[in-house]
């Protein structure tokens, strides 16, 4: 057997003075809640063997709590497993009899996992069968390693506890000395007390800070749900991941491997109390260190999001209620007509003949569409790509057969989820209700009766493929909306109600909104991973993974898209992601930057909310100021709900004065898109974000910690924008230690820290950071036609006059299986002692060639430039531009793909 990677260090700790004295009260903030209901009284909590004590300061903290004798004791010898790690034994601790909900495992085992020096594994079961996350961790980059960067410490005094230590400071991780530790067949809790409170991330819910707080006894609950996003319910996507910075800048991320109905309480220890009401703890830490790092272990291990179709980082245009394919027609014209670029064009429900997936009105019997085959066609000659919403529900009414071929060929191929006696599963959606201004009603019963795909089923895909590929030959769309995924219907449970029993009712139930049945299928009903009780939350997962496999083969060799509401770790595989129904608030643009940096968390980098909010009515000032944020979106969609006082909200729609400014916000977001598309091909072969907060790059900047009114795309592009009514002017921050150019001139920002910056109604503040090359291309109305112009850098040199960069390069359409075939160009990028020079690393990609790299902006060269050599050739066509000192040098006229070298001389 191998030597012990690992040092485990056993602390015999003699009750010291952290053990209270039983007639002393428990200091507020180390409190672990024991009586998990509305209204405890002393009464109630000493019945159940739990210590009563109002709390002294903090009005939120527990009253009545756990003893420190409560949790699990060191049961036999701590024994080695054959994957490298250990594996200790657990017995309920005598010392106390609580129970939250009854039915506690009296034998548990820890097992500690030793993956990677990286990654750290802590797997907590009772051993028996358990339902476990069917997603395929991916084994780490360097499996075993000599050198961990954590030790783990564990002690059994006064019960089982232990620590996982960052080697390098001391800081402990993951540490569970407060003890809490429960393990009941319905109630699971982990109380992790964390070394830092500069935690972010845990999800799907809208947070109104980036950063945790951990001073309000917050709950974040997680159980998919169609909801709109309203602070801190549960809504579409299920997410229980962190990261943290840690006192000296350090990060990590820990993922909670589990899909039950589950919550995280942020308690001011600090500590994050994990509770789920089912599966085990199978838990995952990432130690980074550097923040990019700890998130792309993350990525990697549960899977990246492939590099995308290029066009679908284009703008995205959607509308629910066109009405009519010249109503359609007419927002296309308009965007064109006002120059202001667009590369995809969706279709949501109201194209569908009445409101039945799969379908479009090609008789105009509700709204006209008659055409839409042709005038997708034509679309595509322009350039202007179509995606289709669809949805999992399918119209179950007799009155469908035998015409309605989902409905048939789904019985005939066995594809629904069940009830537990056989018989598919019945909610309620869009289909069968009725039409004319009829809104989407609050209460069960409307619409028409549904079944729900299950496509944890074989057949189900097979069928999903043969549907898909049915309808493709009708519509030739180019991917799939996935929608109303968490599953969402209109009934709660079933229409026929849910059986009353523990897995519908079970004996806790975290914060989320209402119940795990609440407009959505019953928990005891069956799928073939599952029931519900267990899968609820992976359901728009396994959606996406499962219409993946089943439409890529539609495609050939080319990419297709998916974009989905519901989420879970792993979906960036197959989907990208939209968060919902938002609404056309300021504070919803606020909140926007805040979700789709945890998305980026999360591993879809590929995220973005509607552009100019879901439900209601913008202001011009909102809208243009939430297209110029849009634009930097790494997905980048407006959409509109339906209402009945028609509205629009396209770019086009507004006045001259907005639309010059979405125009130019556009037009800089499709020069930069080269840039953009090598951090997604980073993101698929080491992971990390596209959209980050200032801490990912300055982990050490107490300030930066907290921002989240800014973002950055990759490491050195920073979006400063306007997110308040009325504001001409925005204050930006700006770190210590690093050069920040204005994107359009170049301008120095003078001195770091907080600047107040200009920012008229048509402005969006946009810098680059010195240190950084960024490629860039000519911009066009759409992708198509933007890839055959001319590349450029930006040249951003840092406090040395350095700076770096690469550039990745495809055909933007087939597969980039980047490290199976190769097929793509890649180079890197340096600018050093007055030389930039390009190596290329790859040379794969004949499309390529007879591309022309042809200018360069250079931002802070020491001193004016006044000469240029190209390769060793003087090159006159370049001007410097006052008072930024940009030099911008012209008609280089290079191919692309060569090895070259420019030299700068004062
Ligand atoms: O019941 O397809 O979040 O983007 O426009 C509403 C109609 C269904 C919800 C999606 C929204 C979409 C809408 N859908």
């Amino acid at each position: 057997m191998k030597l012990k990677r690992v040092a485990v260090t056993v602390i015999l700790v003699v009750m010291g003075t952290t053990t209270v004295l039983s007639q002393e009260c428990l200091s507020d903030s180390l409190r672990i809640n024991c009586y998990l209901w509305e209204g405890a009284t002393q009464e109630l909590c000493e019945a159940k063997g739990c210590t009563w004590c109002p709390s002294s300061m903090d009005e939120l903290a527990p009253s009545c709590y756990l003893p420190p004798n409560y949790g699990y004791n060191i049961d036999g010898p701590i024994s080695e497993i054959p994957e490298g790690g250990y594996r200790i034994n657990l017995k309920r601790s005598p010392a106390s009899n609580i129970s939250y909900v009854g039915a506690d495992s009296e034998e548990i085992s820890t097992f500690f996992y030793f993956d990677s020096d990286e990654r750290l594994r802590i797997k907590i079961t009772d051993n028996t069968d358990r339902f476990e996350v069917p997603l395929e961790i991916k084994p780490p980059a360097n499996p075993g390693g000599e050198n961990p960067q954590y030790r783990i410490e564990f002690t059994n005094n006064p019960v089982f506890s232990f620590k996982v230590i960052r080697v390098s400071s001391g800081a402990a991780v993951f540490d569970t000395s407060l003890g809490g530790l429960t393990f009941a067949n319905q109630f699971i809790q982990i109380v992790n007390k964390v070394p830092s409170t500069n935690g972010y991330g845990i999800g799907e819910n809208e947070q109104l800070s980036y950063r945790h707080d951990f001073s309000k006894w917050q709950v974040f609950p997680i159980y998919t749900k169609d909801d709109a996003p309203l602070g801190n319910k549960n809504v579409y996507g299920a997410h229980p991941t962190y990261t943290m910075v840690e006192p000296d800048g350090s990060t990590h991320t820990i993922l909670f491997l589990n899909s039950n109905a589950q919550e995280f309480l942020l308690t001011p220890a600090p500590s994050y109390t994990y509770r789920t009401t089912g599966g085990l703890l199978d838990i995952y830490i990432f130690m980074g260190p550097t923040p990019e790092e700890a998130v792309g272990q993350y990525h990697q291990a549960v899977g990246p999001q492939p590099i995308p179709a290029y066009w679908s980082l284009g703008f995205n245009l959607c509308r629910w209620n066109y009405n009519s394919i010249g109503n359609m027609n007419a927002t296309i014209e308009r965007t064109r007509e006002a120059g202001i670029p667009q590369d995809v064009q969706f279709g949501d429900l109201d194209i569908m003949f009445d409101w039945l997936t799969f379908t479009y009105d090609s008789n105009a019997t509700y709204n006209n569409f008659s055409g839409l085959p042709e005038f997708i066609r034509e679309l595509k000659t322009r350039g202007i790509h179509f995606i289709q919403s669809v949805n999992a529900q399918i119209s179950s009414e007799e009155r469908r057969l035998p015409w309605y071929e989902p409905l048939r060929l789904g019985h005939e191929m066995d594809v629904w989820v069940k009830r537990p006696n056989g018989t598919p599963s019945t909610g309620t959606l869009w289909p069968g209700g009725e039409h004319e201004g009829w809104d989407k009603p609050a209460g069960p019963g409307f619409g028409g009766p549904v079944h729900f795909t299950d496509f944890s089923r074989p057949s189900a895909i097979e069928w999903w493929r043969i549907i898909c590929a049915q309808y493709r030959d009708v519509l030739d769309w180019d991917g799939l909306w996935l929608d109303m995924n968490e599953p969402a219907s209109w009934v709660s449970g079933d229409v026929v109600g849910c059986a009353d029993n523990l897995i519908n009712h079970p004996p806790y139930t975290p914060g989320i909104t209402n119940n795990i049945s609440d407009l959505t299928i019953c928990p005891d009903h069956v799928q073939d991973y599952g029931i519900l009780y267990n899968t609820h939350s992976l359901y728009g997962w396994s959606q996406a993974r499962g219409s993946f496999e089943a439409i890529k083969p539609l495609f050939g060799t080319n990419r297709t898209f998916q974009l989905s509401r519901s989420t879970f770790p792993g979906s960036g595989q197959w989907a990208a992601h939209w968060l919902g129904d938002n609404f056309s608030t300021w504070g919803n643009l606020a909140s926007s930057l805040i979700g789709i940096m945890g998305f980026n968390l999360f591993g879809t980098p590929q995220s973005g909310v509607d552009i100019c909010g879901f439900y209601g009515r913008p202001s011009e000032e909102l809208c243009t100021r939430w297209l110029q944020v849009g634009a930097f979106y790494p997905y980048s969609r407006n959409h509109n709900v339906r209402s009945t006082s028609e509205f629009d909200q396209d770019p086009a729609s507004w006045s001259e004065a907005s639309r010059n400014s979405t125009r130019e916000a556009l037009m800089i977001r499709y020069t930069i898109l080269p840039y953009m598309y090598n951090l997604f091909y980073i993101h698929r072969v080491r992971g990390g974000t596209v959209m980050r907060a200032l801490w990912a790059e300055f982990p050490g900047d107490q300030v930066a910690l907290g921002v989240d009114t800014q973002f950055l795309i990759g490491p050195a592009f920073l979006v400063s924008p306007v997110l308040t009514e009325g504001a001409t002017e925005v204050e930006a921050y700006f770190p210590e230690g690093s050069r920040w150019f204005a994107y359009r001139n170049g301008a120095e920002i003078e001195e770091a820290g907080s600047v107040i910056l200009t920012a008229p109604f048509g402005v969006i503040n946009l810098h680059v950071r010195g240190g950084y090359i960024l490629p860039t291309q000519e911009p066009a109305l759409n992708t198509m036609l933007s890839r055959q112009n001319a590349f450029g850098l930006i040249v951003a040199l840092d406090g040395s006059y350095a700076a770096r960069g690469e550039m990745y390069w495809d055909d933007g359409v087939t597969h980039a299986e980047v490290q199976d075939e190769g097929v793509y160009f890649r180079s890197t990028l340096l600018y050093i002692d007055g030389n930039l020079t390009q190596t290329v690393v790859n040379d794969a990609y004949q499309g390529i060639s007879g591309l022309e790299m042809d200018s360069i902006r250079l931002f802070g060269a020491p001193s004016i430039i006044s000469t240029i050599l190209l390769n060793g050739e003087e090159h006159t066509d370049f001007e410097i531009h006052l008072p930024g000192n940009e030099l911008r040098v012209h008609n280089l006229n290079i191919p692309v793909n060569s090895n070259y070298m420019i030299t700068f001389l004062p």
